[in-house]
């Protein structure tokens, strides 16, 4: 006995449960909460996001993974990343196409941790399309386009990060939901605020970081705890989606990540291992 899961690209037409506590119509905390044009229009506004573009731009050299900063050169140069436009979802989701093999898939809101994971088993990152609301650029509580195209896109032009995201999750599937929960924390720490060591230097590969210009400067600072990233100790350790976090894991690279998640996931217990094919974008059972 075990959760359902899809089998086919075809079938995330169905993983589209939206987790609704951020939403602006019904968060009253939501900087956009009392503005009735924002949430009419609720759509990609290039004032709100200039601001938020030039400062985390500013801080990439020192405090973003050589990675990072390689795939946003790119990004700038081919698929019109610039503080003066949003790229259109098609071809940015052409670019990680040509590098990995990712593509994007436009989505309402906040998903389910379920859903969210299953896709990315196929290679499919689910990416907002609205835009946080201006008084508030360099925070919004819900994932938007500036989370996703600034910090998670350029990681997922890197192939050794593309195969870390879709291992955490090809260990997900048909699992219960106590070990969602603890492969979403272990998202958590890694995926979104994940630090790794480069040539002695600690530098922020998380999206969560890498979109947030408080925490960016936060996370490199002396104030957090920074531990050996262990992913045991990741998937049940706390953590704050209202303030910066108090404790990081840092990781020796993205190789070493990969392989202890790996060891990680094979100790989940399941009645069949999966294995992904690419030719059919289809999950078999093995
Ligand atoms: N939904 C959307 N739209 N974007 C995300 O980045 C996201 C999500 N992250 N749902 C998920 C949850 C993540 O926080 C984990 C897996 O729970
Ligand atoms: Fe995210």
């Amino acid at each position: 006995k075990f959760h359902l899961f899809p089998r086919k690209i075809s079938e995330l037409d169905k993983c589209h449960h939206l987790v609704n506590k951020f939403d602006p119509d019904l968060d009253l905390d939501h900087p956009g909460f009392s503005d009735q044009v924002y949430r009419q229009h609720y759509l990609p506004e290039v004032c709100a996001g200039r601001e938020v573009y030039t400062t985390l731009k500013s801080l990439y050299p020192s405090h973003a993974c050589k990675e990072h900063l390689e795939a946003f050169h790119l990004l700038e140069r081919f698929s019109g990343y610039s503080e003066n436009n949003i790229p259109q979802l098609e071809d940015v989701s052409c670019f990680l196409k040509e590098r990995t093999g990712f593509q994007l898939r436009p989505v309402a809101g906040l998903l389910s941790a379920r859903d969210f994971l299953a896709s990315l088993a196929f290679r499919v990152f689910q990416c907002t399309q609205y835009i946080r609301h201006a008084s508030s650029p360099m925070h919004s509580p819900e994932p938007d386009c500036c989370h996703e195209l600034l910090g998670h896109v350029p990681m997922l032009a890197d192939r050794t990060f593309a195969q870390f995201s879709q291992d955490i999750v090809l260990a997900s599937l048909g699992a219960n939901d106590e070990e969602i929960e603890k492969l979403a924390t272990l998202y958590w720490f890694t995926v979104e605020f994940g630090l790794c060591k480069q040539n002695g230097v600690i530098k922020a590969y998380g999206a969560g970081l890498l979109s947030s210009y408080g925490e960016l400067i936060h996370s490199l600072s002396d104030e957090p705890e920074v531990r050996d990233f262990d992913p045991d100790a990741a998937a049940v350790q706390p953590y704050q989606d209202q303030t910066y976090q108090p404790v990081y894991f840092v990781s020796e690279s993205f190789n070493e990540a990969k392989d202890k998640l790996r060891s990680y996931a094979a100790r989940i217990k399941r009645p069949f291992l999966v294995k992904y094919d690419p030719y059919t974008h289809s999950i078999e059972l093995l």
